[in-house]
């Protein structure tokens, strides 16, 4: 029995001070932030001595106001940190701000307020949402990317990654919004409109930034296979974005032009399929090829399109290097020049592109692959894309597809007129953009001496405040003489700054790591004591939404690699874990002539406006537009941040969406209410526990207690299942009460062991309601902070689902025996008397009439005809 100590409490007299007899968490809320902040617990250290956990959440935009998407994500991430906190972790939980972007440069220009005003303001309004939730964060450590001190380290990256070679500069086509006159990434072009504006994007040539990130496709893609902590959704969709393809570069010979096609292939088998070749518009010899230049502007403006549009032949021919078949030679849209050369050899009867295109042109279609080597098709209905075998095609004629593509590139590469390659879909990465609220790129454009980076020593380069938005031409920035006017640093004449700024994925790409060095108001530096960064780096968990898995995670994933290759950090993946948490939805409503309804313009499911029926039922993500949001701080303010994260918590597990109800959240906030009221009934009978009693093994809330850490623990560690975690404690309240109120006298062992788990419910409670807990610990008597006490652990043979014998009886005769866990319902036993062997072998075909249960006794199965 003495082994089972170390799980009880000391038992000691305490005095316990008063508690208001109602839950209010108007009262309790601030008075706890106030105290935690005031003495500063979730300040964290550099120890190198204490095992360090990361937690990190995605850093917000300051847009104006928190969404509920925010608080499900903090909500999801304060949970982690204070689990692992009490588990002995030293935990790093920052948080900061998104800084720079379009919306404050928007608002500047429809408003008149300057961005930064706009975006500091913001930050601030935000900085207070999120301290009223209780969140755990260390904000010694705050950062905002659009700060000088922070930006300087974006423009200081920049000149490494120029020394490098990895930033260098091309003329380049890039999706132009004409009316936010801006550069959009792929993504932000949402069926060929800008995503913000919904304006016709179009292509617009411009000499622009990159960084080269494709020199590190390679290793992006294989270091993917160590991620195992990442979801595998996660882990595709970054597989698809680098795109790796393997096949074959073959040279096509211009027919009486001193001249090759170079085409990329990833189906040398079909190579002698080959009836055309195809040019991108902006391929070199497309510019030489077609002389008309009203034609060739016509082919550059389909460019991209998905749709074919009308290709161009240009009246030139190319022989195919393995038949020295001749074929002509056409411009067509869908053919891009930033993938493979920017050329390709069609062979319609295997790619439904090329099929569609030979079909309107009217081109020669040839089969050369087939599924069944003796049922050879006369005529394709649409084209065979699959693997077979070989024909008409040589000496390779009978061979399987796969196996014939190897072959036929050891062919080409001997023969001279091809070889192996591997392509990427990845690009480099674009960073200009032609605004002016992000980091001013640090280059100097000098007539006599070309392009010159800024001298590190000259960071930052600071954003000038002066300038006007118009929100018409291009940057702001163009127009401040001060800004634009320097001297050349090489030849010291006058020179002209770069007036693009960076696309604010840069931003974002590295701000994990400067929270690990502002410690203690600390300057961020890249060049001193990086010791911190070694001791807190990689990020252990990682949480935001899935909307960020391709370009934040892989752009974060480039700058930690080419970081590791300066020398600066030892590691290679910024992220062991990633959890992408699901989107908050909520109920739609509609009025047939009001459009969107909030839920405060419907009366009896009808239109207050019109008195229409309101159509609901649609669950869809949370979003202005369609007014179906509830407001953080309105819900605070009913019901507490305690409720809300709770809530938010308990809906879904956090990988899943979450739908809002305010049902939901009503039944969350009652369960707070019985906790409340039940330590505050409960709480003479804790208090008047004698000194050193005894533990009682055999007490059931004891077991109860043991059972419940246990169950919630498992839960929390078992992918961060903290929906079952919060049912366990409910059950464990519901439990509490229904063992109490039977009572009619009170034992010591009773006191000993509720109070035992009452303390223990607290602590289970804590990473999700902590305002709550910690009033309640307080009012039993506890000292601060229950946030600083260890997590419970359990005794594996309390924790243990006590059994019983359960007598299964067919038609009164006993028939058979098991053990069954206590606490099953009818049903469930019904379910393992039946399943148990000797008992179906017994019944076999009879007919089941009833089966009796006697509670903790046993199971009578009746039979008959
Ligand atoms: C002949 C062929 C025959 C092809 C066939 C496919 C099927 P992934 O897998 O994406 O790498 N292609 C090559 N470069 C292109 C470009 N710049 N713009 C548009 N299409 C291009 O696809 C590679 C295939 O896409 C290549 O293989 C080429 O068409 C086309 F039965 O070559 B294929
Ligand atoms: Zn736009």
């Amino acid at each position: 029995m003495v082994k089972y100590k170390r799980f009880f409490n000391k038992v000691e007299k305490r005095e316990v001070p008063d508690l208001p007899d109602k839950y209010n968490h108007r009262d309790i809320e601030p008075k706890w932030q106030k105290i935690w902040k005031e003495r500063d617990i979730f300040k964290t250290k550099t120890d190198l001595r204490r095992k360090k956990f990361y937690c990190l959440e995605m850093f917000p935009y300051p847009s104006g106001k928190i969404h509920m998407g925010h608080v499900r994500n903090y909500a999801i991430g304060d949970v982690i940190a204070r689990y692992m906190r009490m588990n002995g972790y030293n935990v790093l939980h920052p948080m900061g701000w998104d800084a720079f972007g379009l919306p404050a440069e928007n608002a500047a220009i429809k408003h008149g307020v300057h961005p930064a005003k706009w975006t500091y303001e913001n930050i601030e309004y935000m900085k207070n949402q999120l301290e009223k939730l209780g969140l755990s964060y260390d904000w010694q450590r705050e950062l905002a990317t659009c700060h000088p001190e922070y930006y300087k380290w974006n423009q200081w990256f920049f000149l490494k990654l120029y020394e490098r070679g990895l930033a260098y500069r091309k003329a380049s086509f890039v999706n132009w919004c004409p009316s936010c006159e801006t550069v959009l990434a792929n993504e932000q072009v949402i069926d060929g409109k800008c995503w913000r504006c919904d304006s016709q994007v179009i292509q617009k040539e411009l000499e622009q930034w990159f960084f080269k990130i494709t020199a590190y496709a390679e290793e992006l893609l294989k270091d993917l296979d160590s991620l195992k902590g990442w979801p595998e959704r996660v882990i595709t969709m970054q597989k698809n974005w680098i795109g790796r393809s393997e096949g074959a570069e073959v040279r096509f010979r211009i027919d009486g032009v001193n001249e090759d096609i170079l085409i990329f292939t990833t189906r040398p088998d079909t190579l002698w399929g080959c009836t055309f070749v195809c040019l991108a518009p902006n391929h070199p010899l497309s510019e030489r090829l077609v002389n008309k230049k009203e034609i060739l502007q016509e082919l550059k403006s389909y460019y991209g399109d998905p749709l074919i549009k009308p290709g161009y032949f240009t009246g030139y021919y190319a022989i195919n290097p393995v038949n020295g078949r001749k074929v002509p030679v056409y411009v067509a849209n869908f053919v891009l020049m930033e993938y493979g050369t920017g050329a390709i050899m069609s062979v319609p009867a295997h790619d439904q592109r090329d099929f569609d295109f030979a079909k309107k042109y009217n081109l020669p279609i040839e089969i050369v692959i087939v599924p069944d080597k003796d049922r050879i098709p006369q005529v394709l209905e649409s084209a065979y894309e699959d693997e077979g075998y070989l024909i008409n095609s040589g000496i390779f004629s009978g061979l399987p597809s796969q196996k014939a593509r190897e072959e036929i590139i050891k062919y080409l590469e001997e023969k001279g007129i091809g070889s192996r390659k591997i392509n990427y879909r990845l690009r480099d990465w674009g960073i200009s953009r032609q605004r002016y609220w992000g980091t001013p790129i640090p280059i100097i454009y000098c007539d006599r001496c070309g392009i010159v980076p800024v001298p590190e020593k000259d960071l930052p380069v600071i954003l000038p405040e002066d300038v006007k938005f118009t929100g018409r031409g291009g940057s702001p920035l163009l127009e401040s003489e001060e800004f634009l006017k320097t001297k050349c640093p090489v030849c010291n004449s006058m020179a002209r700054r770069e007036t693009d700024t960076m696309d604010t994925f840069v931003d974002s790409s590295w701000y994990f790591l400067a929270y690990c060095l502002l410690e203690n108001g600390r300057k961020l530096d890249f060049l001193s004591d990086l010791e911190p960064l070694s001791y807190w780096m990689p990020v252990d968990q990682y949480i935001g939404g899935i909307e960020h898995a391709v370009l934040h995670l892989l752009y974060s994933r480039f700058f930690t690699k080419v970081m590791r290759d300066l020398g600066i950090i030892n590691f290679s993946e910024p992220f062991i874990n990633l959890l992408t948490q699901g989107m908050v939805c909520m109920e739609t409503l509609k009025c047939p002539s009001h459009d969107w309804l909030f839920p405060s313009e419907v009366k009896n499911d009808r239109c207050i406006h019109c008195g229409s029926p309101v159509e609901r039922g649609r669950v869809e993500k949370m979003s202005k537009s369609k007014k179906n949001i509830v407001d953080p701080d309105d819900m605070i303010d009913k019901y507490g941040a305690d409720t809300i994260r709770l809530f938010s918590l308990f809906a879904a597990p956090p990988e899943k969406d979450l739908e809002w109800s305010s049902a939901g959240v009503e039944g969350i906030y009652r369960f707070l209410n019985r906790l409340w009221n039940f330590v505050h009934q409960q709480k003479t009978v804790i208090k008047d526990l004698l000194p050193n009693t005894p533990p009682s093994f055999d007490h059931p809330l004891l077991r109860l207690t043991h059972r419940t850490i246990k169950r919630v623990t498992v839960d929390i560690e078992k992918e961060f299942h903290f929906n079952t975690a919060i049912a366990g404690l409910m059950e464990f309240l519901n439990e509490l009460q229904d063992y109490m109120s039977g009572k009619t006298s009170i034992t010591d062992q009773d006191r000993y062991s509720l109070r035992f788990a009452v303390e223990n419910l607290l602590l289970l409670i804590s990473p999700f309601a902590p305002h709550i807990a910690e009033e309640l610990w307080s009012a039993i008597g506890n000292k601060f902070s229950i946030l600083e006490h260890p997590w419970p652990s359990w005794n594996e043979e309390l924790a243990r689902e006590s059994e019983y014998e359960l007598v299964i009886q067919i038609n009164g005769k006993l028939r058979s025996k098991i053990m069954i866990p206590e606490g099953l319902s009818d049903d469930l036993i019904r379910e393992r008397a039946l399943s148990e062997p000797r008992i179906r072998e017994l019944i076999s075909d009879s007919k089941i009439k009833n089966i009796v249960v006697a509670k903790k006794r046993l199971v009578n199965i009746v039979t008959g005809e």
